[in-house]
């Protein structure tokens, strides 16, 4: 099966390729010629999800899913959550966030934190919607140069190792999307459409 994963994130395309079955081809948004920056305008994750799908169904009108993911700590009431990729700025800089990030919880004992991602599939005009969790806390030193965004500062629940610490597969097997992406598999698995 044929299906448009859209996203400007490469790190997000690799972690998915390795998900999926061989049965499963996946094109980006460069394969549909599509170069425009999706948008992301709602002020929630599954409002993003679906927008940066729909966008895409809407002007390529190719079968396609979106993810719009997060980071959500308990004790900064669920920020950065929705603006979880520009929290320290427009520059969507990585290092900036994760700095800007450890500086708001200086000081603060309670560090549990939560990554989700909500998935929006749109097959034959409809709409879908599948979500991951991955419950964790945020250390505070940046340990690892594996994964993207905050991964360097998320210890997931029952590791000692941080998310950037993981190799892929490891990152996989527990991910917030690849959870998302399995929901998605079974769905179309469901469907017969894989
Ligand atoms: P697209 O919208 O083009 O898919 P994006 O990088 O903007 O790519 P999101 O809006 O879904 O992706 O994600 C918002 C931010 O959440 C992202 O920039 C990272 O900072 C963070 N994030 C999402 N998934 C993550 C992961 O698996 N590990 C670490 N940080 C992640």
């Amino acid at each position: 099966m044929k299906l448009c994963f859209a996203t400007n994130n490469d790190h997000k395309i690799a972690e998915v390729k390795k998900c999926l079955p061989g049965s499963f081809s996946l094109v980006g948004l460069k394969e549909i010629e599509c170069d425009e920056e999706l948008p992301e305008t709602t002020r929630t994750i599954p409002g993003n999800s679906r927008q940066k799908a729909e966008y895409v169904f809407q002007h390529y009108r190719v079968d396609c899913f979106a993810d719009d993911s997060g980071l959500e700590v308990e004790a900064l009431q669920g920020a950065p959550g929705v603006d979880s990729a520009m929290y320290a700025g427009p520059q969507r800089s990585h290092a900036d966030n994760i700095a800007l990030l450890l500086k708001n919880l200086h000081g603060i004992a309670n560090r549990k934190a939560r990554f989700i991602t909500v998935i929006t599939l749109v097959l034959n005009g409809t709409f879908y919607q599948f979500e991951g969790v991955l419950n964790g806390t945020i250390i505070d030193t940046p340990r690892g140069a594996g994964g993207f965004g905050y991964d360097p500062v998320f210890m997931p629940d029952g590791e000692s190792r941080t998310l950037a610490e993981l190799r892929m597969d490891e990152k996989n097997a527990i991910s917030h999307r690849s959870r998302a992406i399995q929901k998605l598999l079974n769905f179309l698995d469901s469907k017969a459409v894989v």
